[in-house]
């Protein structure tokens, strides 16, 4: 299945419309201060003055869903992703009874896209945690989050179970070891265990992913769970055994959270490491026997580029990427947020987690933040994107066909123009449409097919042929744009 991305936070907008509440993801501003407060080391619990909250209005996709939606079609898209936002349906997180008008929302938004044929494939939960429950219980940090997202889960389950199939429980759920505000609504505390708050955290969540697989395939049997990582193979710097040892570790700390999502277990690797660092696991009664009979039916993960790491302390020169420190590696080129481009690091990291899990994969993020430069009928000419997007789906093509990996489908990321994560920025555009509005909340928000949705809608399409046969010339002059590392 060939489409796009995009997660209800950074493009729906409409953040106080139809009773929606306070997300985490609403109070993220745009501006030097965001890393602070994504990370949890600054405390932002609402807006304040002198802070400009993309979140807020996004690109409108509320508004605009019909006319967004229509275009995808044109595209050709067989899926779409997107993600439900906790706030529209569970407005504080705490209630018991849903709010009607967000559920009518989404229904809307999955009728439109069955509408064309586009399957949609949902996210629980990308970043969202209500303030409420950060403000009260302190996010994941605590077991009473279970109940809450289980709920919200199991309505989404039962009111669009003859709608929706293809459901992922958690964004890049090994992101709250790096965000742990926007990964889990988490702030700390003075002086508390950073670490061992992360790993209560993070077994609530596996609690939590567990017990609504096991739901929902009591609901309906024929929906496929899957769980989603923020993937790539980590290189070793050098053929030094260190530097080897040093790569399998950071391997192993994505693999921790699959394992325990696909394996049904903690991996004895990770029980060990805990013990040492003195980190207890919050087991509750029953846990472990959850944990082992709820297992994902497909591994989901985001791939924009693969890692770097080296034991020698003195090769140290780093490079900004999805939130993951990694070394600056000489062989690849970076896009202009310093993000080092591997398409074959795609293949790699596919191959890597189709041999340790043997299920089926889904790609449902990948592409290229770009600065796009619309003439002025507001067309833009991205060959850059276009060249990303081909030598990535060409290595992607490669492992099933030639390394024979099952894969469920493609999602890019950012299929139309959306807020930026990391930055907040809008410049940072990954889509094929462009959608004018900048960096501080101005333009008209018009959506103009780029080049790039011409290019995508040809491949979808030939179901990927067409990659062989396009020659970049026939795109006109590629420019790829290779700039010095910028921080994120
Ligand atoms: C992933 C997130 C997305 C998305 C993407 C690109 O980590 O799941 O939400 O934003 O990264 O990152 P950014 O928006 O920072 O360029």
């Amino acid at each position: 299945m060939w489409g796009g991305a995009t997660a209800a936070n950074q493009f729906e907008g409409a953040y106080n419309a139809d009773g929606r509440g306070l997300a985490n993801v609403d109070v993220c501003p745009h501006g030097s201060d965001r890393w602070d407060v994504v990370a949890g080391k600054k405390k932002m619990y609402n807006f304040e003055e002198g802070y400009y909250y993309p979140a807020q209005e996004g690109i409108d996709f509320y508004n605009n869903y019909k006319e967004d939606i229509k275009l995808f079609a044109e595209m050709g898209f067989k899926v779409f992703r997107m993600s439900i936002g906790w706030t529209r349906i569970f407005p504080k997180g705490d209630e018991l009874e849903p709010n009607e008008a967000g559920l009518k929302f989404y229904e809307n938004v999955f009728d439109e896209c069955l509408k064309y044929g586009i399957e949609p494939l949902v996210t629980i939960v990308h970043f969202d945690v209500p303030m409420h429950l950060v403000e009260t219980i302190g996010g994941w940090r605590s077991r009473e989050m279970v109940g809450h997202y289980v709920r919200f889960a199991e309505t989404l389950f039962k009111r669009f179970k003859d709608k929706v199939k293809y459901w992922l429980t958690f964004n890049e759920i090994n992101m709250l070891m790096h965000l742990p505000f926007i990964g889990a609504g988490i702030c700390f505390e003075e002086g508390e265990n950073k670490e061992q708050v992360k790993f209560n955290a993070a077994h609530h969540e596996l609690v939590a992913s567990a017990m609504a697989t096991k739901i929902a395939h009591e609901i309906n049997p024929d929906f496929m769970i899957g769980c989603m990582l923020a993937a790539a193979k980590t290189y070793a710097n050098t053929c030094h055994p260190k530097d080897v040892w040093q790569s399998m570790e950071k391997d192993s700390e994505d693999f921790f959270f699959i394992d325990v999502q696909s394996r049904g277990a903690y991996p004895r690797f990770a029980l060990k490491e805990l013990e040492r660092k003195g980190i207890s696991i919050p087991w509750a009664d029953g846990d472990k026997d959850l944990l082992k009979e709820n297992t994902v039916d497909f591994i989901s993960f985001s791939y924009y580029s693969s890692r770097l790491t080296s034991a020698d302390p003195e090769v140290n020169q780093h490079t900004s990427g999805n939130a993951f420190a990694t070394l600056k590696n000489p062989h690849l080129e970076a896009s202009e947020w310093g993000w080092q481009i591997d398409p074959l690091g795609l293949r790699i990291t596919m191959n890597m987690l189709y041999d340790r899990y043997q299920k089926p994969l889904f790609i449902v993020e990948n592409g290229l933040g770009a600065v796009d430069t619309p003439d002025e009928n507001g067309y833009v000419e991205d060959d850059y994107r276009i060249e990303y997007l081909q030598a990535h789906l060409k290595h992607m093509i490669d492992a099933v066909v030639l390394d024979g990996v099952e894969l469920l489908g493609y999602t890019s990321w950012g299929c139309i123009d959306l807020v930026s994560a990391g930055t907040g920025e809008m410049k940072k555009r990954y889509g094929y449409i462009y959608v004018d509005r900048d960096n501080e909340g101005k333009g008209t928000l018009k959506r103009t097919p780029k080049k790039s949705f011409y290019w995508y809608k040809k491949v979808i399409e030939t179901n990927g042929a067409v990659l062989d046969k396009i020659s970049l010339p026939e795109l006109g002059d590629v420019d790829v744009k290779v700039t010095e590392q910028q921080a994120v």
